[in-house]
């Protein structure tokens, strides 16, 4: 097990209805250490940066409505420290479309495809957050969203005292 840093994002539907309080807690619940945090409205140029190989794996249409979704209002973003982040993230997000993820995770227990609460653009999947995929998909992604004096060297509570 090593200590990684992984991207997630609470998208524009998580914040437009409110859950970016609750989805944050279910991270720190896991033990996983903000050590980054940003608000940012995406424009088309930086859509692309974090979605660069979006068009080519899932055609043009799914990128187009990605990108609009992602652009309809600003996201938060942030950084997470802790062992193993990447797949824990993924694990407490769950699966890509909220219909086939499980209930426990984010995914599964807030985003619904069809809801009216929901913001969806034509047929855009409203998955509420992303979060880095593998190793080398993290490492890009931190260094796109973050300059290195914005992220933080701390030590939790529990690092402090099992030290
Ligand atoms: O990593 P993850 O976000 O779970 O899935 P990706 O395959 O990278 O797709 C990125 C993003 O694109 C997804 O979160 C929603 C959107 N999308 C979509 O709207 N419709 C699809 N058929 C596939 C993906």
């Amino acid at each position: 097990h090593t200590v990684e840093r992984t991207l997630v994002l609470l998208k524009p539907d998580a914040l437009v209805r409110g859950l970016a309080g609750r989805v944050v807690q279910r991270f720190e619940d896991a033990a996983l250490k903000i050590v980054g945090v940003k608000m940012k409205w995406m424009d088309e140029d930086f859509t692309r940066r974090h979605y660069f190989d979006l068009e080519e794996r899932l055609g043009s249409e799914v990128y187009n409505l990605t990108a609009t979704f992602m652009q309809q209002g600003p996201v938060i973003a942030l950084v997470l420290e802790g062992y193993d982040a990447i797949a824990t993230v993924r694990k407490i997000v769950g699966s890509t479309y909220p219909n086939q993820a499980p209930a426990g995770t984010v995914r599964g227990d807030f985003s619904h495809m069809s809801s009216a609460a929901s913001v969806t653009v034509g047929k855009a999947v409203a998955n509420l957050v992303h979060a880095s995929g593998n190793k080398e998909e993290a490492e890009q992604e931190v260094q796109l969203w973050f300059d290195k004096d914005e992220l933080y060297d701390y030590r939790t509570l529990a690092e402090i005292y099992t030290s």
